[in-house]
Protein backbone atom coordinates (compact mmCIF):
# COMPACT_ATOMS: atom_id res chain seq x y z
CA UNK A 1 0.00 0.00 0.00
CA UNK A 2 1.76 3.37 -0.83
CA UNK A 3 0.89 5.96 1.10
CA UNK A 4 1.15 9.94 -0.07
CA UNK A 5 1.80 12.40 2.85
CA UNK A 6 1.93 15.71 2.18
CA UNK A 7 4.67 18.00 3.44
CA UNK A 8 3.46 20.50 5.45
CA UNK A 9 6.76 22.01 6.32
CA UNK A 10 6.80 24.69 3.79
CA UNK A 11 4.41 27.09 4.01
CA UNK A 12 2.11 27.73 0.81
CA UNK A 13 1.26 31.37 0.59
CA UNK A 14 -1.44 33.32 -1.99
CA UNK A 15 -0.24 34.28 -4.35
CA UNK A 16 -0.49 38.15 -3.61
CA UNK A 17 1.57 37.18 -0.40
CA UNK A 18 5.10 36.04 0.76
CA UNK A 19 6.01 33.29 2.82
CA UNK A 20 8.77 34.18 5.76
CA UNK A 21 9.24 33.46 9.40
CA UNK A 22 6.44 30.93 9.30
CA UNK A 23 3.92 33.59 8.53
CA UNK A 24 2.60 35.21 5.23
CA UNK A 25 2.35 38.62 4.77
CA UNK A 26 0.34 40.98 2.45
CA UNK A 27 0.90 44.57 1.32
CA UNK A 28 -2.51 45.91 1.09
CA UNK A 29 -2.42 48.77 -1.99
CA UNK A 30 -5.69 50.69 -0.33
CA UNK A 31 -5.29 52.98 2.39
CA UNK A 32 -8.11 52.17 5.26
CA UNK A 33 -8.73 52.97 8.81
CA UNK A 34 -7.94 50.25 11.07
CA UNK A 35 -11.64 48.65 11.36
CA UNK A 36 -11.55 48.72 7.67
CA UNK A 37 -7.86 47.46 7.29
CA UNK A 38 -8.69 44.56 9.89
CA UNK A 39 -11.44 43.89 7.46
CA UNK A 40 -9.33 43.81 4.44
CA UNK A 41 -7.05 41.30 5.72
CA UNK A 42 -9.55 39.16 7.14
CA UNK A 43 -11.03 38.29 3.56
CA UNK A 44 -7.13 36.81 3.41
CA UNK A 45 -7.74 34.57 6.30
CA UNK A 46 -5.42 36.76 8.15
CA UNK A 47 -5.04 40.28 10.46
CA UNK A 48 -2.89 42.81 10.80
CA UNK A 49 0.50 42.22 10.98
CA UNK A 50 1.01 40.77 14.39
CA UNK A 51 5.02 41.58 15.00
CA UNK A 52 6.17 39.20 17.90
CA UNK A 53 9.89 39.67 17.81
CA UNK A 54 12.76 41.96 16.64
CA UNK A 55 13.57 39.22 13.44
CA UNK A 56 9.90 39.65 12.03
CA UNK A 57 10.35 43.49 13.05
CA UNK A 58 13.60 43.99 10.68
CA UNK A 59 12.58 41.84 8.13
CA UNK A 60 9.19 43.62 7.29
CA UNK A 61 11.16 46.92 7.43
CA UNK A 62 13.25 45.59 4.73
CA UNK A 63 10.03 44.53 2.86
CA UNK A 64 8.54 47.88 3.68
CA UNK A 65 10.85 49.98 1.77
CA UNK A 66 9.23 51.85 -1.17
CA UNK A 67 6.04 51.53 0.60
CA UNK A 68 4.24 53.74 2.43
CA UNK A 69 3.01 54.14 6.21
CA UNK A 70 1.40 50.46 6.90
CA UNK A 71 -1.11 50.13 9.50
CA UNK A 72 -0.48 47.09 11.95
CA UNK A 73 -2.23 45.82 14.82
CA UNK A 74 -4.05 48.34 17.61
CA UNK A 75 -1.02 48.00 19.81
CA UNK A 76 -2.87 47.20 23.66
CA UNK A 77 -4.19 44.05 22.57
CA UNK A 78 -3.36 42.03 19.27
CA UNK A 79 -6.64 41.27 17.74
CA UNK A 80 -5.55 37.67 16.70
CA UNK A 81 -4.74 36.22 20.35
CA UNK A 82 -5.68 39.19 22.60
CA UNK A 83 -2.21 39.41 24.28
CA UNK A 84 -0.19 42.50 24.97
CA UNK A 85 2.63 43.21 22.64
CA UNK A 86 5.91 42.34 24.32
CA UNK A 87 7.95 43.21 21.77
CA UNK A 88 8.01 47.08 20.85
CA UNK A 89 9.93 49.30 18.11
CA UNK A 90 8.45 53.11 19.24
CA UNK A 91 9.83 55.32 17.64
CA UNK A 92 11.27 58.76 19.85
CA UNK A 93 8.57 60.32 21.34
CA UNK A 94 5.82 57.38 20.64
CA UNK A 95 3.94 56.59 21.63
CA UNK A 96 2.64 60.12 22.60
CA UNK A 97 -0.85 60.14 21.98
CA UNK A 98 -3.77 59.35 24.58
CA UNK A 99 -6.09 58.70 21.93
CA UNK A 100 -3.99 57.30 19.03
CA UNK A 101 -4.57 53.48 19.56
CA UNK A 102 -3.38 52.30 16.47
CA UNK A 103 0.23 51.42 15.06
CA UNK A 104 1.16 52.82 12.07
CA UNK A 105 5.08 51.39 10.80
CA UNK A 106 6.03 55.03 9.85
CA UNK A 107 8.08 55.03 6.58
CA UNK A 108 9.58 58.95 7.28
CA UNK A 109 11.11 56.91 10.34
CA UNK A 110 12.60 53.93 8.64
CA UNK A 111 9.31 52.03 9.59
CA UNK A 112 9.97 52.22 13.40
CA UNK A 113 6.42 52.04 15.38
CA UNK A 114 3.91 55.20 15.60
CA UNK A 115 0.82 55.81 17.23
CA UNK A 116 -1.84 57.27 15.00
CA UNK A 117 -5.64 57.96 15.75
CA UNK A 118 -7.50 54.58 14.49
CA UNK A 119 -9.52 56.36 11.46
CA UNK A 120 -6.48 57.55 9.93
CA UNK A 121 -6.55 55.91 6.60
CA UNK A 122 -3.25 53.62 6.34
CA UNK A 123 -2.24 51.06 3.81
CA UNK A 124 -3.02 47.99 5.92
CA UNK A 125 -0.02 45.05 6.31
CA UNK A 126 -1.66 41.48 6.29
CA UNK A 127 -0.49 38.53 8.01
CA UNK A 128 -1.67 34.89 8.03
CA UNK A 129 -0.54 32.01 10.20
CA UNK A 130 -2.66 29.15 9.78
CA UNK A 131 -2.84 26.58 7.70
CA UNK A 132 -2.27 26.85 3.57
CA UNK A 133 -4.00 28.94 1.31
CA UNK A 134 -4.30 28.92 -2.30
CA1 LIG B 1 3.76 37.78 13.51
CA1 LIG C 1 1.79 59.27 17.83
Amino acid sequence: MLLHLCDEAVANCRNDFMSALGSCYHFGNVPLGFTQAEHYCRQYEGHLVHIDSAQEDSFLKTYASGHPDLMAENHFLWIDDNTEAIFTDWGQDQPNGGTEDCIVLDHKDGYRWHDYHCETQMFPLCESKYGVFV
